[in-house]
């Protein structure tokens, strides 16, 4: 029958050989090969990449080993409004995730997918999430028919036919096909950009799929990221009661030698691989960078929770990226890396908005175009990224691969906010930590499509990464209370805030250690808190804020909380959650009720 559908059967069903032959019938590539994750297969790769005109090789001298990607203008961030979460019932993706029926999307992808190939070679990538050896590393495969795809898999997972053969032997897995939807007829030379411009990017939460087309930008493309590791990683969690974090996982060691560790959730753009590779400002501490996007927290024997970064590799925000922001980023991303998006220089190195005060007379632009800094353009996109392996992060803590993980002192949560969240406070207990989670608020960034500045909710940063249904992962998150006796202690920071003149109040970055240093003597109890209804805050001079050189009125809004704003955001956040019906926690609604009831005396 040629209308019957091809895929009915499910991958981890047909096993991993048919279903792989399933997909080469349905796309229909030139020739198919499966990655083995060596350099050699790296470097081919590479070099056919830069022979289609697709990535420009750097500057050996100044950038050993190292390339430039441009995207199609229209390819540029992750796209939440395309983005789907299929459960079987639209209950389960909750009323924050774009839903559609399995059957239903299943059979228009297949529509898309059909011949999607043509022409194109279809890479079969092997990969593993997780350390290989940790009882918490997870196997996927990507199927992709996208050279920029495979090579940044390298580096971002762990790719081995390792992964495949412990499949085959029954191990499991979670299928991912990814196309860019550009098929090539005989004799039509490719563009240096395939893409289409209908794009899906699908998750099937009840058979743990991932099925994405049209894009081959980042999240939307390199599946082993958001898709696997959030989207499907949080149902998986939840169902064998672990938690898959949108957060930063860092060591933090003062001159003493005491150690803190941390995970932190900020949106997208907002900060984590900054502060996963700080270099404090106080003497004498020490930051060492376990993961900088995502955490896979379990239980542990002790009681504790454990975390392990499921990536191997960091792909990071470019612009506002500087020897005096994160000198550890630039280290990191001196060889070795595939920059996306951002401008080329006359000598062919990189360059992008803030990396220098002053720009490059004249450079290329991420769209291949001439610029000058009279241009009145940004020459690199403020999405541009670079794709560096951890293993060259200056900072990577000997401990960052550590099969059972490290055990979590702090859980932080933090927003991009010019006014109406504090510089940092502590939460009053595990469960008004998890209520300062599921109300975070946060300025839209250039990281997915959308209006950049637009404040929205943003839960836990997991508003694009959830799974399923937010309310009843807040309740997950609860019930981590009855599993674990020694939880984590929960802070919620903000270094985003501004003055009248629009100017950022609080230095940032090295400075943000001061902040840390408040959340290491707290877990120790080495100082005191000011207690409100909202929080603990510190005493300013606990930061050591007489240091830095703040006027009076500035320092004075660095922990204000007008209540008049207060009240406004809590009217806000009852609106907000109302979406959630008998799905939000009980636990939630009586913190947004004490917090309610104080505000508005
Ligand atoms: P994703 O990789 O998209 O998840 O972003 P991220 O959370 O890792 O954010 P990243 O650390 O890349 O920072 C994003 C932008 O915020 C960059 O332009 C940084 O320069 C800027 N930024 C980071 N930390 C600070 C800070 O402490 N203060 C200020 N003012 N800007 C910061
Ligand atoms: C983010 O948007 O949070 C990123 C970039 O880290 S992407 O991998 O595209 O999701
Ligand atoms: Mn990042």
């Amino acid at each position: 029958m040629p209308n019957q559908r091809r895929l009915t059967e499910l991958p981890q069903t047909l096993g991993l050989d048919a279903w792989v032959t399933s997909v080469a019938v349905l796309t229909q590539p030139q020739k198919i090969v499966w990655c083995d994750g060596t350099r050699e297969e790296y470097d081919r790769l590479c070099n056919q990449l830069v022979e289609n005109g697709s990535f420009i090789k750097l500057n050996e001298e100044k950038r050993p080993n190292s390339y430039l990607a441009r995207t199609d203008p229209s390819d540029v961030a992750r796209v939440e409004e395309r983005t789907f979460i299929c459960s079987d019932e639209e209950i389960n993706a909750g009323p924050t995730n774009n839903w559609q029926s399995p059957d239903v999307m299943k059979e228009k992808l297949e529509r898309l997918f059909a011949g999607s190939m043509r022409g194109r070679t279809m890479y079969v990538i092997p990969f593993a999430m997780g350390p290989l050896g940790s009882p918490l590393t997870r196997y996927g495969i990507q199927i992709t028919d996208s050279e920029y795809a495979v090579v940044n898999m390298h580096l971002m997972t762990r790719v081995t036919p390792k992964v495949s053969d412990a499949i085959r032997g029954g191990a499991d897995w979670v299928a991912t096909m990814h196309s860019v939807g550009s098929p090539l007829s005989p004799g039509q030379v490719d563009s240096t950009w395939p893409c289409n411009r209908e794009k899906y990017i699908c998750q099937f939460p009840d058979t743990k799929e991932v099925w994405s087309f049209g894009s081959g930008y980042g999240g939307n493309a390199l599946l082993g990221k958001k898709c696997m590791s959030l989207r499907i990683g949080s149902v998986l969690a939840r169902e064998e009661g672990w938690l898959a974090e949108h957060m930063l996982i860092l060591r933090m060691q003062n001159p003493a030698g005491e150690r803190m560790h941390l995970a932190a959730a900020f949106p997208s753009a907002c900060g984590k691989t900054n502060l996963a590779m700080l270099q404090p400002s106080l003497p004498g501490w020490k930051v060492e960078t376990i993961g900088d996007d995502i955490a896979w927290i379990g239980p542990d024997e002790d009681g504790r929770l454990r975390a392990i970064n499921p990536e191997n590799g960091f792909f990071g925000v470019a612009p506002g990226t500087s020897v005096k922001s994160n000198p550890v980023a630039m280290e990191l991303i001196a060889k070795d890396t595939i920059f996306t998006n951002v401008a080329l220089t006359d000598d062919g190195d990189v360059w992008w908005e803030g990396m220098t005060k002053v720009p490059p007379k004249h450079l290329i632009d991420w769209r291949g175009k001439f610029w000058t800094p009279a241009a009145g353009t940004p020459a690199a996109h403020p999405n541009g990224r670079f794709t560096a392996p951890a293993a060259n992060c200056p900072t990577i803590s000997p401990d960052w691969e550590d099969p059972k993980g490290v055990a979590l002192d702090a859980i932080v949560f933090g927003g991009r906010r010019s006014s109406g969240a504090p510089l940092v406070m502590q939460s009053k207990s595990w469960e008004h930590g998890v209520f300062l989670g599921a109300t975070m608020v946060s300025e839209q960034t250039a990281a997915a499509e959308g209006t950049v500045g637009k404040l929205r909710h943003d839960p836990f940063a997991m508003l694009p990464f959830a799974g399923y249904h937010m309310a009843d992962y807040w309740q997950h998150w609860l019930d981590m209370a009855e599993k674990v006796p020694h939880l984590p202690k929960v802070f919620r920071v903000n270094w985003f805030l501004k003055n009248e003149d629009g100017q950022f109040i609080w230095p940032g970055f090295s400075e943000n250690a001061r902040v840390l240093r408040w959340i290491m003597e707290r877990i120790q109890g080495k100082v005191e808190a000011k207690a409100t209804e909202f929080g603990l805050l510190p005493n300013l001079e606990d930061l050591g804020v007489n240091e830095l050189e703040l006027s009076k009125s500035d320092a004075a809004q660095l922990l204000a909380m007008p209540k008049d704003q207060l009240l406004a955001e809590l009217d806000d956040d009852e609106i907000y959650f109302r979406q959630f019906g008998s799905h939000l926690p009980e636990a939630i609604r009586a913190e947004l009720d004490l917090e309610l009831e104080a505000a508005s005396n």
